[in-house]
């Protein structure tokens, strides 16, 4: 047996794929030190201390879907100032691909406003992917729904990651998307799996759901064949001219509870600190940091919501002593 093969085997002995609500209720209803304890503890098995893996998004194809999730400037059915755009040309995406890897990402993550890719988008689609992955980063796409057909076509064009959110629990989804559901995202899921395609699969947080939707969203998730290799947790981003546009600030501790809970019950997974980090102290990162999330969008946009810009990120990050990793991996 190689010695990469020895790692695999020796860590999916440790992860468990058979999480009760009340196990993971009660996780959240830790004392609040003692979680995050012991979500550094478990963080530490699989991952080196002190990194954290930096990404770059893009919007390759911004506005106009016809989706209508509650919390997205992308979406036709709300009047927002994000603008429909038509996809940007492969140049343009790769010269932006080459100033993020100058910046530090590793990976660079292409996202489109679609309710699912046409076949004649994906041929420039895969032609991005390819001329990222020949730049020697990690590539990820977020297209919305995928058939099997379209992962494998994906997968050949050698993407590493396609993100495709569940972005809350089954009960609560409804509140907030109508046009498509839940289980279509699973089997997206499922074909993103099945062609060998890395899965980024995680939710939002701050959308009026409850405790137990959020222990329900990261249930589901652990509960996978296979957990997710990285779990992006969003902190709602209120954007004016959608429902949610007024929604209040969620709370901290209860976001970085979240960020431990999930670090604990999926503990070789990434867990992305996503969108949101603008509005969010240096402290509080600090505490998401300590809670197991490994990975940061940098720069200063994310898809079409702006983010801390690079040097606010550096100042943070040497003040924490925290370096940016390639993909901060197992650790032993
Ligand atoms: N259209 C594709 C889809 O929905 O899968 C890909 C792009 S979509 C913008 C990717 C993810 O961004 C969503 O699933 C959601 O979790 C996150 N997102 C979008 N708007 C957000 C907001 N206002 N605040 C926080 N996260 C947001
Ligand atoms: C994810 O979970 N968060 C990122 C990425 N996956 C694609 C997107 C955040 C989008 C925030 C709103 C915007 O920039 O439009
Ligand atoms: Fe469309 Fe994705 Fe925005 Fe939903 S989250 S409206 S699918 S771009």
């Amino acid at each position: 047996m190689d010695a990469d093969k020895s790692i695999e085997t020796h860590t999916e002995q440790h992860l468990r794929h058979d999480w009760s609500l009340d196990e993971v209720l009660s996780l959240f209803e830790s004392a609040f030190i003692d979680l995050l304890m012991q979500a550094q503890e478990q963080h530490r098995r699989y991952f080196l201390p002190n990194q954290v893996q930096l990404s770059k998004l893009i919007s390759v194809k911004t506005g106009g879907c016809e989706e209508d999730c509650a919390y997205c400037p992308q979406s036709s059915h709300y009047h927002t100032s994000v603008a429909a755009e038509k996809i940007m040309e492969i140049e343009e995406v790769l010269a932006e691909a080459r100033i993020a890897k100058e910046e530090g990402a590793t990976r660079f993550c292409m996202g489109a406003a679609w309710r699912e890719p046409k076949d004649r988008d994906l041929d420039k689609i895969c032609a991005m992917i390819e001329g990222v992955r020949a730049l020697g980063m990690e590539s990820c796409a977020t297209l919305g729904m995928v058939s099997d057909n379209q992962a494998a076509r994906l997968k050949s064009s050698g993407l590493d990651y396609y993100n495709h959110n569940l972005d809350t629990s089954e009960r609560f989804y409804s509140k907030i998307i109508t046009t498509r559901t839940y289980q279509s995202r699973l089997d997206s899921l499922d074909s993103i799996r099945q062609a060998g395609i890395k899965v980024c699969c995680g939710g939002i947080l701050g959308m009026g759901e409850e405790r137990q939707d959020r222990a329900e969203l990261l249930i589901t998730l652990a509960n996978l064949d296979e957990h997710p290799e990285s779990v992006p947790i969003n902190m709602l981003i209120p954007i004016e001219g959608t429902p949610l546009g007024q929604q209040p600030q969620f709370d901290s501790f209860e976001f970085v509870r979240t960020i431990a809970v999930a670090k604990i019950i999926m503990p070789s997974s990434v867990i992305r600190l996503s969108a949101g980090r603008e509005q969010m102290s240096e402290e509080m990162q600090a505490l998401c940091f300590m809670a197991g999330a490994g990975s940061i969008f940098i720069g200063d946009k994310l898809l079409t919501a702006p983010n801390n810009g690079r040097s606010q990120d550096d100042v943070m990050l040497a003040k924490l002593g925290i370096s940016g990793s390639p993909t901060a991996t197992v650790a032993s």
